[in-house]
């Protein structure tokens, strides 16, 4: 019933209970018809009181179905964190082709033997892609080349490795930057596996060193553990997590599985010329504890050689890095980490002059000779089919002299 209804209902009733009590006025009511309106009167308000329920009460939702008494009540749904979503502006792009390459040495010659070769430990140059004490091969871990590439506002850092990643691998690929060229790595961006074929944050995470003590004293070079060191101290992009949610990416390049490609902003860094090199690693993975030659004695990490008394490898297994190049920039000077610089060809000497040379205005021409320089007798001469002196020189009996015009000996 619509409250209209409802308000016409009412006045009705109200003009009844006007009208009997009207009755009353003017007469002197026997108590028996007292008694008759006060029951009319009654039965009026119930009726009201029954329109008036029927007007008021709301509809109640459904009531759910009874549980039975041994079914254990709902459990309450964990609570949701409410996670911020991500959203992202830009994403990398195809990386150009670039020159500007490192190339690391392969031991997929030496899996067999359980070994590899080129393994510096003393100058942070690792080529480890083997299991600690077993030394079963890694070629997921055994880089062999990387590349540097840039495109506003990107930088491309690829890594190149001698077979696909496995599954369930949880592998490492970094990059490392050595922004004002002093051998101390600045920035380390890396990505863990799995990877995906397209780009994406996901696991990707941007350390930075704050305080300048990546490497210890001896930035490259092994140096007795100092536990002040902290290396990478601070993570400052994880997943899409942090001031710029679009600053690093990563991805397995979609044709090819064997190459990882890492993609950065330029912003990153703030400066153009820089040092950089490679990493992958499934054994140890702490940026806060480079250059890992400084954390471990070459007794706790082993080595990879045969010949070496620390054979095989033990805390430091299954990483492989590269020495590191110059973007931007010609390095002409050695920088810790640097791969060799190539020797810059000898300048090609020219012959200096020596004092043979023909006259400025050439050979002179006697008539109808004309002499020609000879630069292995270093002087002018006429050649023999021409009018030549006697072999054994003019006459001696006399002046003579030889007039190569009259081609005869004359008379001085
Ligand atoms: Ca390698
Ligand atoms: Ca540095
Ligand atoms: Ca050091
Ligand atoms: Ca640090």
């Amino acid at each position: 019933m619509s409250t209209r209804h409802w308000r016409m209902v009412s006045m009705f009733v109200i003009l009844i209970v006007a009208g009997i009590a009207c009755s009353f006025i003017g007469s002197n009511p026997s108590q028996k018809e007292v008694v008759a309106a006060a029951v009319q009167t009654l039965s009026l308000q119930q009726t009201i009181n029954s329109l008036s329920q029927s007007v008021l009460i709301t509809p109640s939702p459904s009531p759910s179905p009874e549980l039975p008494s041994d079914t254990p009540s709902p459990t309450t749904e964990p609570t949701q964190t409410p996670t911020a979503t991500i959203v992202h502006m830009m994403q990398p792009a195809d990386p150009p082709t670039t020159s500007n390459s490192i190339t690391d040495l392969s031991s997929k010659a030496y899996a067999l033997e359980r070994r590899s070769i080129g393994d510096n430990f003393t100058k942070n140059l690792y080529e480890r892609p083997f299991t600690s004490q077993v030394m079963d091969y890694q070629p997921y871990l055994d880089i062999v080349k990387s590349s540097m590439a840039y495109a506003a506002p990107w930088y491309y850092a690829s890594l190149f490795v001698e077979g696909e990643i496995p599954a369930d691998s949880n592998t490492t690929y970094a990059v490392e930057l050595d922004t004002d060229l002093d051998g101390r790595g600045d920035f380390y961006v890396r990505v863990q596996a799995p990877l995906s074929s397209t780009w994406s944050t996901e696991r990707v995470q941007v350390y930075r060193d704050t305080n300048n003590d990546v490497g210890g004293n001896l930035p490259i070079t092994a140096e007795n553990n100092n536990p002040q060191w902290n290396g990478y101290d601070e993570l400052m992009f994880d997943s899409g997590v942090g001031a710029d949610p679009d600053l690093a990416w990563a991805r397995q390049n979609p044709t090819n599985p064997q190459q990882i490609q890492l993609a950065f902003k330029s912003s990153l860094l703030g400066v153009g010329e820089f040092v950089w090199g490679t990493w992958s690693d499934e054994g140890v993975q702490q940026p806060a504890w480079l250059d890992y030659n400084d954390h471990f004695t070459l007794a706790q990490a082993g080595h990879p050689s045969t010949n070496s008394t620390d054979y095989p490898l033990k805390e430091m297994a299954s990483l492989d890095n590269t020495c590191r190049w110059a973007f931007g920039f010609t390095p002409l000077k050695m920088i810790p980490g640097l791969c060799a610089i190539p020797v810059t060809p000898t300048p090609v000497v020219r012959p200096t002059k020596t004092a043979c040379e023909p006259p400025p205005n050439g050979c002179p021409v006697f008539g109808s000779f004309a002499s020609h320089w000879n630069p292995k007798t270093c002087q002018c001469e006429i050649p023999p089919t021409q009018c030549q002196p006697p072999p054994n020189g003019c006459p001696v009996t006399a002046r003579y002299v030889w007039d190569p015009v009259k081609c005869k000996c004359v008379l001085k």
